[in-house]
């Protein structure tokens, strides 16, 4: 698979699922399509057929609220139809605003509440090992995110129990919910801070499939691996990058959408 192209189509289809509710997570969905491009076009094991499939690699994404990007990927691959993408927000449909695993096909972990998906990716990679199963799980935080001290205990974990079927890919777009990390709460040196944790730590630019794909061969077969990516909140949908920091949740117009998706094609 192109898996530039892929992530082009992931954009594309997440900027048109956005047109219909006419707002949402615009900026946290946006930079995670190369991420979502390289993980479900080439590196997850997965059977979109079978989305319950016990042997499959797992995505948790644990910022619940970038769902609209993994919606397009996961209609993408079949997981469901293209059509479900209009359900996005609707009342009742399966597609919510926070990606939920009792309504969406593909979904592996229900969150929204931020802060938990690691230490739920740590039981699920543990779970899998003491089950003799070969899968791999991978983890998806923001930055803003890592604000909360689950995480930190769930590194810790992850490093004693030397969990090398897991892998922690951290958005670092240097923008949270109503500002700048370093100006809400700096993280300072986290690659300094994750690889005295006990981890495996890499970095790449996470606009880049090609980056992201030789840091993900560089993982280590003896403990967890992190992969910390530069990428830019709202990338590709450029309404939302100008509006940088206030791109978290925003209302656009039809026009936006359409001037927005010209630029990515
Ligand atoms: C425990 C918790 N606190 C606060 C929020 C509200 N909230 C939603 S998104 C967000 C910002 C998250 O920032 P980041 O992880 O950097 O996400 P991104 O910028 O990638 O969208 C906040 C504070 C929440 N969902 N959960």
């Amino acid at each position: 698979m192109n898996l530039k192209e892929f992530a082009k189509e992931i954009r594309v289809t997440t900027l048109k699922q956005l047109a219909v509710p006419g707002f949402g997570h615009v900026g946290g969905a946006m930079s995670i399509v190369e991420t979502l491009a390289v993980l479900f076009g080439e590196t997850m094991r997965i059977d979109p057929s079978n989305p319950q499939w016990s042997e499959r690699d797992k995505l948790i994404l644990s910022k619940g609220h970038a769902g609209p990007a993994l919606y397009s990927t996961l209609a993408l691959k079949g997981y469901f139809p293209m059509e479900m993408l209009t359900e996005l927000n609707k009342f009742g449909g399966r597609l919510p605003s926070h990606v939920d695993r009792s309504k969406t096909p593909g979904v592996d972990m229900t969150a929204g509440s931020l802060g938990q998906g690691l230490s739920v990716a740590c039981g699920v990679a543990l779970g899998d090992r003491m089950s003799g199963r070969a899968c791999h799980t991978y983890c998806i935080v923001g930055d803003g995110e890592l604000d909360e001290g689950q995480n930190w205990e769930a590194m810790m974990f992850a490093a004693h129990y030397k969990l090398s079927n897991l892998t922690l890919l951290v958005d670092n777009n240097k923008v949270q919910l109503d500002g700048y990390t370093d100006d809400v709460m700096k993280l300072g040196d986290l690659a300094a801070k994750l690889t005295a944790f006990g981890w495996k730590t890499l970095t790449a630019d996470g606009h880049d499939v090609d980056a992201i794909r030789a840091a993900l061969a560089e993982r280590s077969a003896e403990c967890p691996s992190a992969i910390i990516l530069d990428t830019i909140k709202g990338k590709g949908a450029n309404f939302a990058e100008a509006a940088v920091p206030n791109n978290h949740h925003m209302t656009f117009t039809a026009e936006q959408i359409e001037a927005a998706i010209q630029e990515v094609a």
